[in-house]
């Protein structure tokens, strides 16, 4: 009989010092069956011989082993045997108790399975998060290490004799998108445009500061300071940089601004607030506030500020609204993508939901210039982008030129004016 045949035979192994290992038949049979289990347990269907052999050692078995003897031993055996326990036979082994060791690490491992699953989607998210800020700041260190920012002056502003100089101005950066590469018929753009553009427009807020006897400059950045890649599916192939560079670069050209400004102007604030393209989660929804291009820009810039010595006043403010009172107005700032400026109840919305009585509310995003007055003297404005015209734009009928657009205010009032680049 079979039976007879397993009982009566001699199974042994030659263990790491070469000796040879007596086992018995009921060792092979608990050992072929933890075997088992552990396999099944294993996704790839693997016997984890040290467990086996903690396993083996809870049942009583002190000789077994884990190396290339033993375990061809086993399968040896298993084949003799020539089938796998039943369920039947397990349930019995089951019920005497004779695995427990395995029943109790079953236990144990498949509750840890089911936790690490739960906690696995979590921590690797968090990981790749983690991973990818670091790599991100890394690649910021460096890139600001290849950048020659501006020197910071703080020149006198002496107004001429008998000027007056009461009036102050807001001037708003939008829509840079730096790193973008367009080029289509009606426009090119690329950093190097962009860097002639924003010049261009320093230029002609110099030009205003001096016909109107500006003595106060508050700039305010409305955001989409980068292409960035991670939006649309088109922006993978129409960016040109990476982002960090894209980061770093477009906040030396900001700093090149606020420097010129300050040339002419005496008292200079800069703020900054993010845009849908400035987020680096694609995720609007996202809960990391300011995971944001402009946040990171915006530590640049203090950084700049207070390395180089600059007497430009950095004006901390939200990730996505700031506003400023102006000579006795109130003016507020969003990009313009999570409340809509063609909306006409926004500029209301917004004062309800900061408790001011708003003059007028201003943005970006639209990539066009628009007024809309939606109360008496009160106004939703949208200015122009740097950028210009893309594919994007033209699919979606919006046609614009190019435009930034500043506020000249004094205490008899204020004229919003869009500057065309
Ligand atoms: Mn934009």
């Amino acid at each position: 009989m079979e039976g007879k045949s397993i009982t009566t035979k001699e199974y042994s192994y030659v263990n790491r010092k070469g000796e040879h290992i007596s086992v018995s038949q009921e060792h092979l049979l608990t050992a072929s069956r933890i075997k088992e289990e552990l396999q099944k347990m294993s996704p790839s269907r693997r016997c984890s011989w040290y467990q086996h052999k903690k396993l083996m050692q809870e049942e009583g078995f002190s000789n077994s082993d884990t190396n290339e003897n033993y375990r061809g031993l086993i399968k040896r055996f298993q084949k003799e045997q020539g089938r796998l326990p039943s369920a039947k036979e397990h349930a019995n082994l089951v019920a005497d108790g004779t695995l427990k060791s395995i029943q109790s690490a079953i236990g144990e491992l498949n509750g840890k399975k089911l936790e690490m699953q739960e906690q696995g989607r979590v921590v690797r998210k968090l990981v790749r998060q983690t991973n990818k800020d670091l790599l991100l700041i890394e690649e910021v260190r460096t890139a600001l290490e290849n950048t020659d920012f501006v020197l910071a002056e703080n020149p006198v502003v002496l107004p001429e004799a008998d000027q007056d100089t009461s009036m102050s101005m807001v001037v708003c950066l939008s829509d840079i998108h730096y790193g973008a590469h367009v080029d289509i018929p009606e426009n090119y753009y690329d950093t190097q445009v962009a860097e002639y553009l924003l010049n261009d427009y320093a230029n002609k807020v110099i030009a205003l500061i001096k016909k109107n006897k500006v003595y106060s400059v508050d700039i305010v950045n409305l955001g989409d300071i980068v292409e960035h890649a991670y939006m649309r599916n088109q922006n993978l192939y129409d960016s040109e940089e990476t982002l960090s560079e894209q980061i770093v670069h477009v906040t030396k050209l900001i700093i090149d601004f606020i420097q010129k400004v300050r040339q002419h102007v005496e008292l200079v604030t800069y703020r900054g607030i993010a845009g849908n393209h400035d987020r680096l989660q694609g995720d609007k929804n996202s809960n990391l506030n300011s995971d944001h291009a402009v946040n990171i820009s915006n530590q640049i810039i203090k950084m700049w500020i207070e390395l180089a010595g600059s007497d430009v006043e950095f004006v901390e403010s939200d990730s996505y609204f700031t506003d400023i009172n102006v000579q006795g107005w109130q003016f507020a700032f969003i990009h313009g993508d999570r409340n809509s400026l063609n909306k006409k109840s926004t500029l209301a919305e917004l004062g309800e939901q900061y408790d001011r009585h708003y003059d007028a509310v201003l943005g970006g995003h639209l990539h066009r210039f628009s007024m809309l007055e939606v109360g008496d003297n009160r106004f939703q404005v949208t200015f122009g982008s740097v950028k210009g015209m893309d594919d994007y734009s033209k699919k979606l009928g919006a046609k614009s030129s190019r435009s930034q657009g500043v506020i000249l205010a004094n205490q008899e009032g204020f004229e919003i004016r869009k500057v065309k680049l």
